[in-house]
């Protein structure tokens, strides 16, 4: 059978695809309104902002085909905003019309506890049996959002599951053929991809089967602290694109660039050992024309054609102009990216030139990449990378940055710290304090911090907890803690000793030092709530 696919040009739609295909499937376009109504079966992921998909929706003209299609039951799947669409309007988007098949507004989560976006891992708590959770067991499935639809504005007859984040939101909804899920099934794994083939394998108004064990499970859900694969890739003398890892950011060894496998082959193991999400870092994009980096491109499009966890890249996320003077904007690069197969997108150096020109005026332009990249695909598909070195310095009135007490004093007995952000991998320290630009970059519209430290990079000597404790006082955004893990249990010390989000790590896991199962075991051992 063909699946028909709403793709309106924004965001990775070919995850969707990919995950379709993979389930033994063709897909097609919609490429009129016509295709809307005469589709066998519709899948339509949301990706952006709510007013940036009604937009859309509205210029090409799909909004009246989608509610008679709708309105008509024929089999039609929403994912993530596509469910906010079929509410009446949202918070996101003041004065924005959504497709109103369901009262009320959807609203953003507002619980200071809590990171915002919620990204992550989530339990669902079924309302009603479906033939759509066929074979569903329980495990966690990934969302990613800030906004959600109210369970007490949401009729009973729709709401399928609920999911517990600060509050109890609804996160699945099914009235007859019409479907919808706040998270996003080609992301979770192999337990997304049992829900998306049982929407494409069901027939047109098969009845029910009844699970009913797993209706009315009363217990809260709760959000997973991710563990996060990391592969810095860059091509080693010989012109071969390999996964290398530095020691405090110096990747070569006897001369060499250290090569600890192949990309996509390894992006593969780590998705079967259980990583919750792959992060790729094109290491030397800051001096490359990204657009022109066909390797890399290729490596995320192979990738996401069996890895169906979120995945990140990062490095060269900027303007530039090639050697012919076609400017390319951040925004296209980034938009290239997520069309190969990117979740999000992850911006270092930039970041710090962005933050400087913001701290001078304390104006937003608009024209940065994380304003543009996050306008169009939503705050949380930017990341921000930071590249922080510890500054010793004797009392907190030496320097005008955030210091902090710290417990281990430096070379000269330093008691302070401050942490300079870098640019260009490491190479050049900018008189910007992590601080400062996480801060910053929050206010901007960035969705998420991936915090390196180049003191702890490679030396398996654990997280700096200081660090990390700081950053996450800082901002509301999720936080990533990276650099310096060296055993399970630094992962295990990261989530007990900060309110970190998630932690990521590289080198353990490609010397095979670990994997990626020990970890979890050894952070669900320690009651942590894991994937
Ligand atoms: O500046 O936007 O082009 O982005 C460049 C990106 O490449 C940034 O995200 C920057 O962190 C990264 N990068 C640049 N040079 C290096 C290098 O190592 N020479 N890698 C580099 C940074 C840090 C981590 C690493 C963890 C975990 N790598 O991501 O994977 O420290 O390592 P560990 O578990 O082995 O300790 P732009």
């Amino acid at each position: 059978m063909q699946i028909t696919l709403l793709d309106y040009g924004a965001g990775n739609v070919r995850s969707v695809r990919n995950a379709i295909r993979k389930l033994g499937y063709t897909v097609q376009d919609v490429r009129s309104p016509e295709d809307i109504l005469t589709a066998e079966k519709l899948i339509f992921p949301g990706v952006g902002s709510f007013g940036l998909v009604m937009t859309r929706l509205q210029e090409r003209g799909y909004i009246e085909p989608l509610k008679k299609r709708i309105l008509e039951n024929k089999p039609f799947l929403g994912i993530c905003v596509a469910l906010q669409a079929l509410y009446e309007g949202s918070e996101e988007s003041p004065g924005v019309h959504g497709l109103g098949i369901i009262p009320g507004q959807v609203v953003r989560f507002f619980d200071k506890a809590l990171s915002v976006p919620q990204m992550g891992w989530n339990g669902i708590k079924l309302r009603k049996d479906s033939s759509l959770l066929n074979g569903y067991s329980n495990e966690k499935l990934y969302f990613v959002h800030s906004y959600h639809a109210k369970v007490e504005n949401t009729g009973k007859e729709w709401i399928l599951a609920v999911t517990d984040y600060g509050t109890e939101f609804v996160s699945a909804v099914e009235r007859g053929n019409i479907c919808a899920f706040q998270f996003h099934p080609e992301k979770s794994g192999m337990a997304g991809l049992k829900i998306l083939g049982n929407f494409l394998s069901q027939s047109v108004g098969t009845p029910l089967i009844l699970t009913p064990s797993s209706v009315n499970q009363a217990q809260e859900t709760k959000i997973a602290k991710r563990i996060i694969a990391c592969l810095d890739v860059r091509s080693n003398d010989h012109g071969d694109l390999v996964v290398t890892k530095g020691d405090q950011y110096d990747v070569r060894h006897e001369g060499e660039v250290r090569n600890l496998g192949k990309p996509v082959e390894l992006a593969r193991r780590y998705y079967e050992e259980g990583a919750d999400e792959i992060t790729f870092l094109n290491i030397t994009g800051f001096r490359d024309y990204p657009l022109q980096d066909q390797p890399m491109l290729e490596v995320l499009e192979k990738t996401s054609e069996n890895v169906f966890v979120p995945l990140t890249i990062g490095g060269g996320i900027r303007e530039f102009t090639d050697g012919t003077g076609k400017v390319s904007t951040s925004l296209d690069v980034a938009s290239t990216y997520f069309r190969s197969g990117a979740d999000k997108v992850s911006i270092g150096s930039d970041a710090v030139y962005t933050v400087e020109e913001y701290l001078k005026t304390g104006e937003k332009t608009g024209k940065s990449s994380i304003e543009q990249i996050s306008v169009v695909y939503g705050a949380q598909a930017v990341v921000i990378s930071v590249d922080p070195r510890r500054v010793y310095v004797h009392s907190p009135e030496k320097t005008p940055h955030v210091t902090i007490a710290t417990a281990l004093t430096g070379p000269g007995g330093e008691q302070f710290c401050w942490y300079q952000c870098t640019v260009r991998g490491g190479r050049e320290g900018r008189d910007v304090d992590v601080v400062q630009l996480v801060k910053s970059c929050e206010e901007l519209g960035a969705g998420e911090i991936l915090l390196n430290c180049i003191d702890r990079d490679g030396t398996n000597s654990g997280f700096d907890l200081e660090l990390i404790n700081l950053v996450k006082g800082s901002v509301s955004i999720p936080v990533i803690a990276s650099s310096g893990a060296g055993r399970a249990s630094h992962f295990v010390d990261v989530f007990m000793e900060t309110p970190t989000d998630a932690a990521l790590a590289a080198g353990i896991f490609h010397r095979k030092e670990i994997t990626l199962q020990d970890v979890k075991e050894a952070v669900r051992a320690a009651g942590i709530e894991t994937r």
